[in-house]
């Protein structure tokens, strides 16, 4: 099992095991959508390159010092909130806990928008996060899921080994995974597997097999403020940590509308109520950081949709069915809901 620190993550050259099991043959969307002209918040080739081969790349400092500081205190609220709610309110579908050692421990939360904070939204309407989007999914991006997993601390849960979403590979799905605190080796630190994102693994006998240390596995190392971004088949997750310090991540998915339009799993209806997010979170990051640079969004006319007056009522875009991923339990539960 392989440490990938900030440093050496970026452009690592290393060829995993997991691209001659299970990749070796399979194709893989690669180009960049000729529409999106460059900006300085876009991705570079090399950057395009590392996350098509290996399933991830780090982005070291992407998210400005301001804009993270608001998110941390925002996320301190939302867990707050969660706490407040306690594991068994039926007001806190959103509040996800865990059984360890007979206690309950929170660890995450779903549907950020439109929970207190607009630090979100300006997450969201960022150049940080919307060039990254734009360059792997073009300008008709979709954010289609939002939320904060954390292993909390002293006693983190694990997330098993998945692969978020199966898909047939036609363009990139991916998610952006935004640092609020260190991240460290044995302390909960995503575990990766290079090249595993082209074909469905089977994680059930990965985990049989190999536990947490299969070949080529890397735990990436993160700081405050950097970003991973992960292909949604990537076979990934975090083991859980007992002594560990607080380790808050973002997750942002994004696809295009036209591979949604293509594959499902979703209406046209719910896409145009999920890109309505798109012009809040722009108005949220301009009006908070004025003078700062502003993406410019360039989607095309047919998939720019029409705001209503309500904006409150656009903010949570509940999902009715899911993507299908690779978990290793019953009812594709991504995590470990029981442990002693
Ligand atoms: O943050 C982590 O440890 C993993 C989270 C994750 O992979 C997920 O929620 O799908």
């Amino acid at each position: 099992m392989i440490r990938v620190s900030r440093k050496n993550a970026r452009l690592s050259t290393m060829r995993s095991p997991f691209v001659r099991s299970y990749g070796e043959g399979m194709s893989t969307l690669t180009s960049t959508p000729a529409s999106v002209s460059t900006a300085p918040y876009h991705l570079t080739p090399e950057q395009i390159a590392h996350f098509d081969a290996h399933g991830y790349v780090v982005l070291p400092g992407r998210i400005p010092a301001d804009l993270l500081a608001r998110l941390q205190k925002a996320a301190d609220e939302w867990i707050a909130t969660g706490r407040a709610l306690g594991p068994d309110s039926p007001e806190g579908p959103d509040y996800q806990w865990a059984t360890r050692g007979g206690a309950r421990r929170m660890f995450r939360v779903d549907y950020l928008h439109g929970k207190g904070s607009p630090a979100s939204l300006e997450l969201l309407g960022s150049p940080a996060v919307l060039g990254i989007a734009e360059s792997l999914a073009g300008a008709d991006l979709v954010p289609t899921y939002e939320s904060l997993v954390f292993k909390d601390a002293g006693d983190g849960a694990a997330i098993d080994w998945h692969q978020d979403a199966v898909h047939p590979r036609t363009h990139r799905i991916f998610n952006v995974d935004v640092y609020l605190d260190a991240s460290r080796a044995g302390e909960g630190a995503l575990r990766v597997a290079p090249g595993s994102h082209l074909a469905p693994v089977d994680v059930c006998q990965l985990q049989d097999e190999y536990g947490w240390d299969a070949p080529g596995v890397v735990q990436v190392e993160l700081e405050p403020g950097d970003v991973l971004v992960h292909d949604v088949m990537v076979v990934h997750g975090s083991e859980a940590v007992t002594g560990n310090r607080l380790r808050r991540t973002i997750y942002y998915e994004f696809r295009a509308a036209e591979q949604i339009q293509a594959e499902g799993p979703w209406d046209a209806e719910w896409v145009d109520r999920r890109m309505r997010l798109l012009p809040l979170g722009l108005e949220a990051h301009a009006r908070r950081f004025p003078e700062q640079e502003q993406f410019r969004w360039n989607a095309s006319p047919q998939v720019r949709p029409e705001m209503s007056d309500d904006a409150e009522a656009e903010l949570r875009i509940a999902h009715l069915v899911h993507s299908p991923g690779s978990y290793c339990s019953a009812g594709s539960v991504p995590f470990t809901a029981d442990e002693d």
